[in-house]
């Protein structure tokens, strides 16, 4: 059955440039792309966008950098599209990713992680309902 899910380029993805390559992983993995909005997180949507997060160290940082500059949210549709995006995302932390993942190729840092992805249904449909909220 086909599924909803929801991507969200990062600011350091943004920003250096990697639009475009992204997006062609995107593609080539057969996904369609539904809607896509390019926005400047305010401080309110950011922390209930992470809100599972709230109680964690990191979310001041996190809170902080994906409020600094531009990200792009995109919805995607396809067989599986949770688990396949994850999969083509790689693990949080760019040093532990697999080779030729989105976060190997363009992430810095387990902050600066090059993308988002929704890691169930339920928080697929959550986070559009955040971000497309029409
Ligand atoms: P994922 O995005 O792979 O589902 P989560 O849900 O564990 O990872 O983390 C949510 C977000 O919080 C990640 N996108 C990441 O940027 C940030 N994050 C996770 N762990 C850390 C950490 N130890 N230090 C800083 N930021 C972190």
């Amino acid at each position: 059955m086909k599924e909803q899910t929801l991507l969200l380029l990062k600011p350091n993805a943004v920003i250096s440039g990697n639009i475009g390559n992204i997006l062609k992983i995107i593609e080539d993995n057969s996904f369609d792309i539904l809607q896509m909005e390019m926005m400047t997180m305010d401080i309110d949507t950011a922390e209930i966008f992470y809100s599972e997060h709230q109680e964690k160290a990191f979310f001041d940082k996190l809170i902080q950098f994906m409020t600094s500059d531009r990200s792009i949210a995109i919805i995607l549709e396809k067989e599986n599209a949770v688990s396949d995006l994850r999969n083509i995302c790689g693990d949080t932390d760019p040093y532990k990713a697999e080779t030729g993942t989105i976060r190997k190729l363009y992430g810095l840092d387990v902050t600066k992680n090059a993308v988002h992805a929704s890691d169930s249904n339920e928080n697929a449909t959550r986070e559009i309902n955040i971000l497309f909220p029409e």
